[in-house]
């Protein structure tokens, strides 16, 4: 695959912002996002919005960072550093939602504002709770019509919108009704769809459908996946690219890290970035 443009030796990076939860276990959330900005040569910032317990074998719990400290991270680095693109993870509650969305509001209002990834975690791979259930409204009122992109998985559509993806026309609805809830762009990734041998993802801006359909790689260390998708869309997006070829990358890109996924612990493993040290020689 192609990579993004990395900048000279010296020269400072784009930056990109990711507003999520830390797992301990380094899988997911801020741990994996992190590893796909450094793969793809940008600057990554940090607001941790949650901590997570956490291990190969599921959540045991989480704090949530008290709302000054998360909005403090975004509004500190968004003046001083500078951020050309972000994305949002694990939330966790409707009050992080609320005051996310008003920071967002505040900085990036109008012409210049970044662009906006919004993956909205509702739970993790082994169903527990990262999302209070009384937060689901607040993310489609409040962080939605912020969003460049929303890129929720099966689950979460199904908890969003209520419709239940069992094949293309119900993806159809599902990215129709995501996108009626004021995003600019709608996807709908298909890679829990496991009658499929494909992985068929489906974006929608309120005119045109484009599918992309990568080999659906089959391995039960997928951790981290969602989140790396949306890290790369971020990552693209920084460099410019539309959002079709930002998502086009980010697919190719998880698809990469999917192969190399590796086993950690005793339950699921993550999938893996490093891959790209291995393309480049190392
Ligand atoms: O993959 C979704 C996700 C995001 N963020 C955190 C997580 C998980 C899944 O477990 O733990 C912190």
């Amino acid at each position: 695959m192609t990579f993004l443009p990395l900048s000279a030796p010296g020269e400072t990076p784009l930056r990109v912002m990711t507003i999520a939860g830390s797992d301990s276990g380094g899988g997911a959330g801020i741990q994996a996002d992190l590893r796909t900005f450094a793969m793809l040569g940008v600057h990554g910032c940090v607001s941790v919005a949650a901590v997570t317990v956490q291990n190969s074998l599921g959540v045991k719990g989480f704090h949530e960072i008290p709302l000054d400290v998360i909005t403090g991270q975004i509004r500190v680095v968004a003046t001083d550093i500078g951020i050309q693109a972000a994305k949002t993870g694990m939330l966790a509650s409707s009050a992080i939602i609320e005051a996310v969305a008003e920071t967002w509001r505040e900085l990036q209002s109008g012409a210049g504002a970044a662009p906006l990834v919004v993956d909205p975690v509702c739970a993790s791979m082994h169903g527990d709770p990262l999302l209070h259930p009384s937060a689901l409204d607040t993310l489609r009122t409040e962080l939605f019509p912020l969003a460049t992109l929303v890129t929720p998985n099966l689950d979460e559509v199904r908890l969003i919108t209520g419709i239940d993806v069992v094949d293309a026309v119900t993806q159809r609805d599902a990215v129709q009704a995501l996108h009626a809830l004021g995003p600019t762009w709608a996807l709908v990734k298909g890679g829990h769809l496991r009658s499929s041998s494909h992985s068929p993802d489906l974006l929608y801006d309120g005119t045109d459908f484009y599918e992309f359909d990568a080999e659906r790689i089959d391995t039960s260390h997928d951790h981290g996946a969602g989140d790396t998708l949306a890290a790369a869309t971020a990552c693209a997006l920084a460099h410019g690219y539309s959002v079709p070829d930002a998502v086009a990358f980010a697919k190719g890109w998880v698809t990469e890290c999917l192969r190399e996924a590796y086993p950690l612990g005793h339950g699921h493993g993550p999938v893996s970035a490093l891959f790209r040290l291995r393309s480049r020689g190392v």
